[in-house]
Formats: C-alpha cells, structure tokens, sequence
C-alpha cells in the first residue's frame, strides 16, 4: 500500500451477538414504518433538522471522497410555485403521451398523476444534484467518479435521517429535470437527480396499499 496518513479505527461500539441481533431487529422495525408520502402539511420544520439530516448524507461512502452532490434546499413559496409549475408541465406531457401503456400501467396501483400540490404545501424542496466534477476542495475542477452510486447512497442516507427524526418524504423526479439547473442557480455539469419533498404527512394522508406490499427475504437475497 501507498503511504497515506491514517487513523485508527475505533469509533465503532462493541455489542454481543445478542445486542446486534436487538438492535438489527429494532433498526428494521423502525424503518419499515417509512412510507412514500403524496400529502404533506405546511406545518413549520426547523431548519436545524433538514441541516443534520443533509450532514448525515454527507457521511455516504461515495467515489473517491469526491463528495459529488449537493443539495439545494427550496422553502421560498415563490420557488416552490415555480418547480410546482414546472415539473406538472412535465408530468402532463408524461401521463398523457410520453409515458408507455406499460409504464402508465405499473404506476395504476400508486395512484399518481400529473398534479402535486403538495410540491407548494410541503416545508421543503430538497433538489439532489450530481456533480461530474468538483474535487474534494471548493473551486476545484477535478474529475468526480461513481456519482450516480454516491448520490444514491447519500439520498437514501438522508431520507433515513429524516425518518428518524419523524420527518415524511417523497423521491421525486420529474422528466426530463433540466429546469431545475436554473430554478436552483446551479451550474450545468451538475446532474439533477431528485427531488426530495419533506415535511409532516397531512392528517387525512393515506398511502397506496400496493407500496406497502414488500418482496420477502428469500425473493430479494441469496446465501452461497
Ligand atoms: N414522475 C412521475 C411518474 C412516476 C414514476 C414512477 I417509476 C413512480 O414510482 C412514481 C411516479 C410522477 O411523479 O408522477
């Protein structure tokens, strides 16, 4: 190996098995209640808990410690109005034409369609965006690698923070996403690659029963 300065690795706690196998249990218990949310409240979220959740994203393994994202955090009801605008212009043209029979037909169960209101109720807009390049320093221009797979990695980091803290989220993603470079004043070798809305579910939310409908572990791992 290269020479590289190090530290040692001891932050992580030592549990028995029998801790491990409570806390794994627990840690499944807890995240089995997220659910993808299409009703938001405009209940007020401190913004302390979006910027912890966004630090919690940032500990996402990812190429080269690169670090490739950022997130543009939407709370002006005039932007919101805008990327509400904007992205049902898309989603029209999507479930009217673009979208294909089978497509269209996958989507049924959920219940989706064009209109998101709640892209103007909810707190918060988290835009993702994927940096091609940018280095590990601000103003570098260095070339970024695996950003689809750390931003990735990052968002569902992020949306487990914000589960933990009792916060509902919907993964968003109007197509195409090019208007949202300039909604968020980003540059244009940034990728967007989600919008995350987040706030309170609103008191009469449902949720589909079809996303609840989750495949068994026999179906989704393999032991060899
Ligand atoms: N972007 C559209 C369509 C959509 C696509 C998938 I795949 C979903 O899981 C849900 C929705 C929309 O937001 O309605």
């Amino acid at each position: 190996m290269k020479p590289h300065e190090t530290l040692p690795y001891t932050d992580l706690p030592e549990y028995s098995d029998a801790e491990r196998i409570a806390r794994s249990q627990a840690f499944y218990e807890a995240i089995k209640t997220r659910r993808t949310c299409r009703y938001f409240s405009d209940e007020a979220i401190p913004r302390a808990v979006i910027e912890n959740a966004i630090l919690a994203a940032g500990t996402a393994p990812n190429g080269a410690n690169h670090q490739p994202w950022h997130f543009a955090v939407i709370q002006s009801p005039e932007k919101k109005k805008a990327l509400r605008a904007a992205a049902e212009e898309e989603e029209r043209a999507f479930y009217q034409s673009k979208g294909s029979e089978e497509w269209l037909e996958a989507l049924a169960p959920l219940g989706t369609d064009a209109d998101k209101p709640f892209l103007e109720t909810a707190p918060y807009l988290i835009v993702i965006f994927g940096q091609r390049k940018g280095g590990m320093n601000p103003g570098e221009m260095k070339q970024n690698y695996y950003v689809n797979e750390s931003v990735g990695i990052a968002t569902g980091m992020l949306i487990t923070a914000l589960h933990d803290a009792g916060l509902a989220t919907l993964t968003h993603t109007p197509n195409p996403m090019k208007f949202l470079n300039r909604l968020c004043d980003r540059p244009n070798n940034e990728k967007p690659m989600m919008v995350l809305v987040v706030g309170k579910p609103a008191a009469d939310a449902t949720i589909p029963v079809h996303a609840t409908i989750k495949k068994p572990l026999d179906a989704t791992s393999s032991w060899l």
